[in-house]
């Protein structure tokens, strides 16, 4: 009992550090985001303004390759090491992905959707390059506490950015910006003045915010128990080793979620509107 009793405060702390942590993580993430998805801040204030409490996070997203040293896996170790769980798992035959969703016990914590490039099916050249830069990415910033956030580890020139763009816009991506949160997302439930997602999209356009409109500007339905609308990515300049462009960045997403049989909101993704979602960064 005695042995009982002390260690409540010890598992009282863990608790709270957890919580800490992860919101430390997140405040990280959002942060960096706005340096390149300017529209997101004002979106989050037209959303935000027109009720009391803050705009709560359904989810984010990152991208990687899949080689060792820093694929998925590695990525997910920082959100396993404070309390998330993994869950679905998700294919992405012609894009050539492969992804998983992780929660946090606490379903007020944003879930995480974490996607790869299968490098091994693709072109011989892009093997190369990829293999390239991340033969560059130092094996101990992977598993720096700043690594989820901390763009590229490598130099790229346009040349090579326009090479992968003609085979993967994922890969196009993932050599321009590197590791950071590709969308954040809203949790449109929670917001007191919009019910629809319809509504939330009306907004937006009517304050001049371009939507991604592949497959529909609503991606899901009731009946999938998920609905999502996404912005197209903000254009923000990149420094390439032969120059500074301007190319698409993050965006901001929008997700409407639907009670399952036994009445808890379902908490995972659907595949064919995900599918669509990884167009809002496409350069056209
Ligand atoms: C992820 C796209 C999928 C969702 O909510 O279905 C997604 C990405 O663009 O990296 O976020
Ligand atoms: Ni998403």
């Amino acid at each position: 009992n005695n042995k009982q009793a002390s260690q409540e405060p010890d598992k009282l702390l863990q608790g709270l550090c957890m919580h800490t942590n992860v919101d430390t993580l997140f405040a990280h993430l959002w942060e960096n985001f706005l340096e390149v998805t300017p529209s997101a801040a004002r979106i989050h204030k037209l959303l935000g303004d027109s009720q009391q409490s803050d705009v709560i996070n359904d989810h984010i997203a990152l991208r990687t390759f899949n080689l060792e040293k820093v694929g998925l896996d590695k990525l997910a170790q920082h959100f396993l090491a404070i309390g998330y769980q993994q869950c679905g798992e998700y294919h992405f035959e012609s894009k050539k992905l492969y992804a998983r969703h992780y929660e946090h016990p606490d379903p007020n914590q944003p879930k995480v959707f974490i996607s790869e490039l299968l490098v091994d099916q693709c072109s011989p050249a892009l093997q190369e390059v990829v293999n390239e830069l991340v033969a560059q990415v130092p094996e101990e910033a992977v598993t720096a506490d700043n690594f989820l956030y901390s763009g590229t580890h490598w130099q790229v020139d346009s040349a090579t950015y326009e090479q992968l763009l003609a085979e993967s816009e994922y890969a196009a991506w993932m050599a321009a910006w590197g590791y950071r949160a590709n969308h954040f997302t809203v949790n449109v439930n929670t917001l007191a003045n919009f019910t629809t997602l319809e509504s939330v999209n009306q907004s937006l356009k009517e304050a001049g915010f371009a939507l991604n409109t592949s497959g529909g500007e609503i991606k899901g339905s009731p009946e999938v128990l998920l609905e999502q609308s996404s912005t197209l990515a903000d254009k923000a300049p990149v420094r390439f080793r032969d120059g500074e462009k301007t190319i698409p960045a993050c965006f901001y997403e929008f997700a409407r979620r639907y009670p399952k049989a036994d009445g808890a909101l379902y908490t995972g993704f659907v595949a064919a509107s995900a599918d669509k979602i990884f167009e809002s960064t496409d350069a056209s």
